[in-house]
C-alpha cells in the first residue's frame, strides 16, 4: 500500500475529473486504476466494493469513499479547502453547486447523438456566458480579493479554474467579457499545485473522444 488515494474510474473525465482536480490542488498525489473492461466493473460490484454500484470510487483513510459530491466534501474538508466557518462553507457550496451544474452540462454532451451537439454546446455557452461566469466576475470585483471565498484558495477556486478552462476548449474567448475572471485565471494557474497539475504528464485528463465514449458504454452497457 501506497498509502495515496486509490482512484477507481474509467481513463477520463467525466464524474472523477474535478476528484483529480481537487486532490492535486491540494497538492495530494493519488493512484489510478482504469476500467477498461465490463468484468473489471462487475468484480468491483461482486466485492462490495461500491455502496451503490456506481463509479467513481475513491479508497482512502481507509474509506471506500462513492458519491461524488460525498468524495469531494471530504477531501475539501480534510485539506482545508472548505472555508474557515460554516458562513464561508457556504458561500463555497453555492459557488461548486454552480460550477458543477455547468460541468455537469458536458458530462453527457459526448454521450449524445451528434447532429444534437451543436445545439447542446450552443446552450452551454449561452448559460455559461449569462448565467453562471458573471456570478464569478461580480463576485471577484465586488470584495477584490485574490480568491473567491475569504482571500484564500478554495475548493470554489478550483472548480472554477477547471471550468474556465473546460469552456476555453470549447470556445478559446469566452473570457473576453470577463476582466476579472482572466486575472483569476493567470492567477490560478500559477498556484505551484495547479501550475504542475497543468503540465503534460500529469494525471488530468484530455477532453473525451470516442474511444472514450466506446469504452464506458461497452463497461456500463449503454444502447
Ligand atoms: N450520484 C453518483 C452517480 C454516479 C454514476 O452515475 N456513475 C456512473 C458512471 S459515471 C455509473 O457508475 N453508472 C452505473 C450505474 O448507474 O449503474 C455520483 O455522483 O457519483
Amino acid at each position: 500500500m501506497s498509502g495515496k488515494p486509490k482512484l477507481t474510474y474509467f481513463k477520463g473525465r467525466g464524474r472523477m475529473e474535478s476528484i483529480r482536480w481537487l486532490l492535486a490542488g491540494a497538492g495530494v498525489e493519488f493512484d489510478e486504476k482504469f476500467l477498461e473492461t465490463k468484468e473489471q466493473y462487475l468484480e468491483l460490484i461482486k466485492g462490495g466494493h461500491l455502496l451503490f454500484d456506481q463509479v467513481p470510487l475513491v479508497e482512502m483513510d481507509g474509506l471506500k469513499l462513492v458519491q461524488t459530491k460525498a468524495i469531494l466534501n471530504y477531501i475539501a474538508g480534510k485539506y482545508n479547502l472548505h472555508g474557515k466557518d460554516l458562513k464561508e462553507r457556504a458561500q463555497i457550496d453555492m459557488y461548486v453547486e454552480g460550477t458543477m451544474d455547468l460541468m455537469g452540462m458536458f458530462l453527457m454532451y459526448p454521450f449524445s447523438p451528434p447532429e444534437q451537439r451543436e445545439a447542446q454546446l450552443a446552450s452551454i455557452i449561452e448559460k455559461a456566458t449569462t448565467r453562471y461566469l458573471p456570478v464569478y466576475e461580480k463576485a471577484l470585483k465586488q470584495h477584490g480579493q485574490k480568491f473567491l471565498v475569504g482571500d484564500h484558495f478554495s475548493w470554489a477556486d478550483v472548480q472554477l479554474i477547471e471550468a474556465i478552462l473546460m469552456l476555453e476548449e470549447k470556445k478559446c474567448d469566452i473570457l473576453a467579457q470577463f476582466p476579472q475572471l482572466q486575472a483569476f485565471k493567470a492567477r490560478a494557474c500559477n498556484i505551484p499545485t495547479i501550475k504542475k497539475f497543468l503540465q503534460p504528464g500529469s494525471p488530468r485528463k484530455p477532453p473525451p473522444d470516442e474511444a472514450y465514449v466506446a469504452t464506458v458504454k461497452k463497461i456500463l452497457s449503454l444502447g
